[in-house]
């Protein structure tokens, strides 16, 4: 008899573990599935000059599906990782059949995205040792060429809103850590944070954030993600416990997953529905678990 209880108790022990691992709400089947009926976004490669680098720069946009110069659209600058560059969301990610789908289904509101390459250096192919001191520096590097050469290029050439609640800052990895870095540095510039399974390259929390109550006070969203089994998992674990402990509001969103392309397309999806509208974070949190944390 006691032997039974213990089985039955042991039994639903498990069950209730393996539950809460697999409850968090993902993107539904075929989220990244090319749809032929539906209206498509359009992708430019776009150059521009670089003071920072003294070169000229490629990134690559997004234009959502009924882009017209009549109208004004908020911004994303979306960051690719250590071995990418301006294409690397494109080829690996494919945003565009995400965000072509979540626009045919309406939970999108219609913004620019922008692909940047996110290593500021001349040679910025991510080829040789993609972990170079030189090319490490150059992530850092990036966050004068962003605020100083891409998103003043972007306003001229598109028809977009330049205010800090129209700009969105995320990125995957090396790039999460940039978004955390450059987005909470810089809270007059952008009001939508975002970091996808950030790189050791994220500031330590007290340095990425010393004075807490400017991003509570200024921060639209402030997003950290990461799959269960990434390696690199402590980087957000330790910024959402600041966050946490500062009572940041934040959403820490752990999927089942590692270091991939799988995750971060999830993540794009997730992310992208909040942007540029109202964010209800504990709404988000009891949606993604269904209510059973
Ligand atoms: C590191 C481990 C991973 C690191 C960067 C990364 C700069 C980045 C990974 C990625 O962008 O996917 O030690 O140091």
């Amino acid at each position: 008899m006691q032997k039974n209880k213990c089985f039955i108790f042991l039994l639903l022990l498990i069950t209730g573990i393996a539950k809460a691992q697999t409850t968090v709400k993902q993107a539904p089947a075929g989220f990244d599935t090319f749809r032929s009926g539906i209206s498509h976004g359009v992708i430019d490669t776009i150059s521009y000059d670089s003071k920072t680098v003294r070169v000229t720069r490629r990134a690559t946009v997004y234009l959502p599906p009924g882009f017209t110069k009549n109208k004004k659209y908020p911004v994303l600058y979306l960051l690719h990782g250590i071995g990418g560059d301006e294409f690397e969301w494109l080829n690996n990610g494919h945003p565009e059949i995400i965000l072509d789908n979540l626009y045919a289904d309406g939970k999108l509101e219609p913004m620019i995205v922008v692909l940047p390459n996110g290593r500021a250096m001349k040679e910025d192919r991510a080829t040789g040792n993609i972990m170079a001191p030189d090319k490490v520096q150059a992530f850092a590097d990036f966050e004068k060429d962003l605020l100083n050469d891409l998103v003043p290029f972007i306003q001229e050439k598109y028809p977009v809103y330049k205010d800090r609640e129209h700009r969105a800052l995320a990125g995957l990895s090396m790039g999460g850590g940039q978004s955390l870095n450059f987005g909470l540095g810089n809270p007059d510039i952008f009001a939508w944070v975002g970091g996808f399974s950030s790189a050791p390259n994220t500031r330590k929390p007290e340095e990425l954030l010393p004075n807490p109550e400017l991003a509570k006070r200024k921060l639209k969203l402030l997003w950290i993600s990461c799959g269960d089994h990434d390696n690199l998992i402590s980087f957000s674990q330790r910024t959402h416990d600041y966050f946490v402990k500062n009572n940041v509001p934040h959403i820490f969103y752990i999927e089942p997953g590692v270091h991939d392309f799988r995750v971060w397309k999830n993540d794009l999806y997730m992310f992208s529905q909040l942007l540029f509208k109202p964010v209800d974070v504990a709404k988000f949190n009891n949606d993604v678990t269904g209510g059973s944390k």
